[in-house]
């Protein structure tokens, strides 16, 4: 069992601060209250197959009705910051017009009752709940939902500018696009070459256009939460090495590559073949995408493994942007999560390492989500001893600090998540919380993590006061 004292405890330098994420879909509910339109993925889990065990986000963590108490276990826990996002839905049903003021409403009261309990607010706009009345037009395959983004940010910033220290544009592009589009496993499910690629660089679009309008609308911190992933070659042989080139392409330069780097990614050719013809690009989108940002949010769970692998489809003209001749396997000689995820901390430090040296322009990073779905058991004295989950997020933050002592600029990390919810396709089944919520009562209630963490917290204040 890990040591849950402070000699184990890693250090961060004056100033880091510390924090816990969730986003609305997955923890809100209320899909029908509050004037709130059907979001993709209201429409995704209600087709069979889809999600595990036909779980939908109608209750969740009925966090809607129960933010109060929500928030009083943030400020219990002593964390400096909250990502949350807001559910674009909710402030526009229908994806366009003018903003629903109960939506509106909603965010407000959160924003305040955090900033009463001393909790900083941190936003993010996109965490893939899109209207659906906006993928009925075409969804992200189009480019006027990047404008209509643009819009909804607008009316958002307006509202909440005045209170939200940090804001995230999107959420994993790398999801929305290839996930949502390409693999079909998110909403809305689609399975597509061109399509996909059109939706990455609509995102990216998108993401401009709503620093632009976060920007003049007076937004503090303005950054994304990404999620670049370490990938390490099968063997070294010259097939896996080239597999990895082209995973590269498709999980990491897509993103970074525009963003940081003022170019689009060099092996695109190799990559995707002709689905690459790039037809979707305007004359000015590297401009706009490549806009400063104050910070750069990073996702982070797990090493992916990549060997070369024969097209799953031969035919191009039916193949997705996922088709890319590469197998990805998560293995290894090591713990595996509840996800089937391994356990190799140092990836972290070595991915930040990493990118500092491959983006000499990436701003200061946040950890916007780490952390572990678990096999959580109630023990017999009522509590969650979730010595697992301890010793991941120990381990990772002890990786953080070595990538900080490694000379990246890291200014916070927020755990994923405050509270078990709906994990996507996974249902209810996944707990990543550090606190427990029982499904059937909705009450939540601390695991062994979220004193661990207070700890960490109050450790942390203490020595760097
Ligand atoms: C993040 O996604 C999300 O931001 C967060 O909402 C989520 O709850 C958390 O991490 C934990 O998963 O094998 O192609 O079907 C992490 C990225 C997205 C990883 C979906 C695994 C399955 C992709 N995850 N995914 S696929």
């Amino acid at each position: 069992a890990p040591d849950p004292g402070s000699t184990s405890l890693p250090r961060f330098p004056a100033g880091f601060f510390f924090g816990a994420a969730t986003a609305s879909y997955q923890i809100e509910g209320a899909h029908d209250e509050g004037g709130r339109g059907p979001s993709i993925w209201d429409t995704y889990c209600r087709e069979p197959g889809r999600v595990a065990e036909g779980a939908t986000g109608d209750v969740a963590c009925d966090h809607y009705h129960r933010y109060r108490e929500d928030v009083a276990l943030l400020a219990d826990l002593g964390v400096d910051s909250y990502r949350f996002s807001i559910a674009w839905p909710r402030i526009q049903p229908t994806g366009t017009g003018k903003a629903n003021p109960e939506g509106l409403d909603f965010y407000d009261r959160l924003v305040d009752e955090l900033l009463s309990r001393g909790v900083d607010p941190a936003a993010t706009l996109y965490h893939w709940d899109l209207p659906q009345a906006l993928e009925d037009r075409g969804g992200w395959r189009v480019r006027e939902t990047a404008e209509r983004f643009a819009e909804y940010s607008a009316l958002v910033v307006d509202r909440l500018g005045d209170r939200v220290t940090r804001w995230m544009t999107l959420n994993e592009p790398f999801c929305a696009a290839f996930v949502g589009y390409a693999v079909g496993r998110h909403a809305p499910g689609a399975r597509e070459g061109r399509g996909a690629l059109a939706a990455a660089h609509h995102l990216l679009v998108a993401h401009g256009l709503a620093v632009r309008a976060l920007r003049a609308g007076g937004a503090r911190e303005i950054g994304i939460a990404l999620n670049p992933d370490r990938l390490l070659p099968a063997s070294d042989s010259p097939a896996d090495l080239a597999a990895v080139r082209r995973a590269e392409t498709l999980h990491n330069a897509v993103w970074l590559d525009p963003l940081f780097a003022g170019r689009y990614p060099r092996h695109e050719a190799e990559t995707w073949g002709e689905l690459a013809d790039g037809s979707w690009r305007a004359e000015g989108d590297l401009e706009l995408i490549g806009a400063p940002l104050d910070w750069v949010g990073v996702n982070y769970y797990r090493p992916i493994t990549i060997a070369d692998a024969p097209y799953r489809n031969a035919d191009p003209a039916t193949r997705t942007a996922v088709d890319i001749r590469a197998e990805e396997s998560w293995r290894g000689d090591v713990r595996h999560t509840a996800m089937g995820w391994p356990v190799v901390p140092h990836t972290l430090t070595d991915l930040l390492v990493d990118l500092k040296a491959r983006y000499p322009e990436l701003p200061p990073v946040v950890i916007t989500e780490n952390g572990s779905a678990e096999e959580d058991v109630l023990a017999a004295d009522g509590q969650v001893h979730d010595a697992d989950r301890v010793a991941y997020l120990r381990d990772h933050l002890h990786a953080l600090a070595d990538a900080i002592e490694a000379g990246v600029d890291v200014r916070g990390y927020y755990v994923w998540s405050l509270m078990d919810n709906f994990e996507w396709a996974f249902g209810y089944d996944k707990r990543f919380g550090i606190v427990r919520v029982d499904y059937d009562t909705l009450e939540r209630l601390p695991k062994d993590s979220y004193r661990w963490y207070r700890d960490l917290i109050k450790h942390h204040k203490q020595e760097t006061q």
